[in-house]
């Protein structure tokens, strides 16, 4: 129990972030769990799974990859706790290198829209956008990056090292560059952390902006997004979450403290809607925005009875 608690935390607090990062790190914490369960009571098991389950979800409420990956394990099943334990372990191992896999494959696919000499401007710090320029380096492609910042949280940082060690030319600006240097791009480049049935892309706070500034000047928005980061729900009407985060990200305690009234506003994430996206690259091919509901329905496989029962 505590180690999953820490887990929860280190996920919450975003020690360990990242849409496809969470998503096998919560994988792999209900594999272990389940390994330390010593009951031999299956009822029992699946009341702590599913606790287990409920905890890990309540951390991050937009990555849908999330809750995906969860429910991607918790469709275990086993007439005895051993069974249900071992079909728990192998639905969560399968579950991360498919991640890790696809992470791969669709450095391979993005890369393939990317040209010898091209500037890409990244935003925040996505995995999977960064296997697309990482495969075009690879590829002997002469490649330069923009990466922005990333307020509050400075997952730009992370981008600029990750490429740096990769040996790509990269230049840093403040989010407020982006359409300063629009005319720059030839291609925009980020990761999801949610897409939507009907092809908006929910993505760390400042895309949506990103993507406008993409089509006024008329360059092309590419979405690296692994499957697992489509969301079924929407296909029911819902919304995708966007997560609030703490004012002290934005602002310290001291300095608001100072003004009687002023608050701060910190949204984690935006929403980027379909007619400023022309590819989502996924695993299984780079898709049209449109395209968004068969991934869904053919490649997450959730039926819909399965939608309307839980996360
Ligand atoms: P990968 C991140 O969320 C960013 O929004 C990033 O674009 C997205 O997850 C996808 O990242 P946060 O955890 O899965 O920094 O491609 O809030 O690594």
């Amino acid at each position: 129990m505590k180690q999953l608690r820490e887990t929860a935390q280190k996920i919450k607090s975003m020690e360990i972030r990242g849409a496809g990062r969470i998503a096998r790190t919560a994988a792999a914490e209900l594999r272990d769990y389940a390994e330390r369960l010593k009951t031999k009571d299956l009822d029992e098991f699946n009341e702590k799974m599913s606790s287990a389950a409920e905890l890990l979800i309540s951390t991050r409420p937009t990555a849908v990859s999330l809750p995906n990956a969860v429910r991607a394990v918790m469709r275990y099943s086993g007439e005895t706790v051993d069974e249900a334990r071992t079909n728990v372990v192998k639905l969560a191992d399968e579950f991360i290198a498919n991640s890790e896999n696809a992470v791969k494959r669709i450095g391979e696919i993005g890369a393939r829209r990317v040209r010898d000499g091209d500037t890409i401007m990244t935003h925040c710090n996505s995995s999977a956008a960064i296997s697309i320029m990482a495969t075009a380096h690879a590829q002997g492609k002469n490649i330069n990056v923009i990466a922005t910042e990333s307020r509050p949280r400075l997952q730009g940082h992370l981008t600029i090292g990750h490429l740096d060690r990769l040996g790509i030319k990269t230049a840093l600006i403040v989010d407020s560059a982006v359409r300063f240097f629009m005319k720059e791009v030839d291609l925009v480049v980020v990761g999801a952390d949610a897409v939507t049935v009907n092809g908006s892309v929910i993505n760390k706070i400042g895309t949506a902006q990103v993507a406008l500034a993409a089509r006024e000047a008329r360059k092309n928005v590419i979405i690296a997004a692994e499957t697992y980061k489509f969301s079924p729900k929407t296909i029911l009407g819902e919304l995708v979450e966007i997560e609030e985060r703490d004012s002290a990200e934005v602002i310290g305690r001291e300095m608001l403290d100072k003004f009687s009234n002023v608050s701060v506003k910190n949204p984690a994430f935006d929403v980027t809607p379909r007619e400023y996206v022309d590819l989502i690259c996924t695993e299984v091919g780079a898709i049209p925005p449109e395209m968004a509901y068969i991934i869904i329905k053919d490649f997450l496989g959730w039926g819909i009875e399965e939608m309307n029962s839980g996360h």
